[in-house]
């Protein structure tokens, strides 16, 4: 889930969670979440302990352009 400061147009948006192979994990599933055009979402997989890297790009309803990418490790329980 990212949090925005103004309201996404998802068809314009993309956000890609890969693995330490870059493959896929996310369920291709963008969204944004109910009721919240500032909220957008998508699934995940199941994720064993590793390393992940998120990049996205998000156009809001007025047409300005951002993006960005950040990583996060899933450890072992
Ligand atoms: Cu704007």
């Amino acid at each position: 889930l990212l949090v925005f400061s103004e309201s996404i147009e998802p068809a314009f948006s993309f956000i890609h969670v890969t693995d330490g192979a870059a493959a896929r994990v996310d369920r291709d599933d963008l969204h944004l979440e109910p009721h919240q055009p500032t909220r957008l979402a998508i699934g995940l997989q199941r994720l064993p302990p590793g390393a992940y890297r998120v990049e996205w790009k998000v156009t809001s309803v007025d047409t300005h352009k951002t993006q960005g990418i950040f990583t996060f490790r899933v450890i072992a329980p």
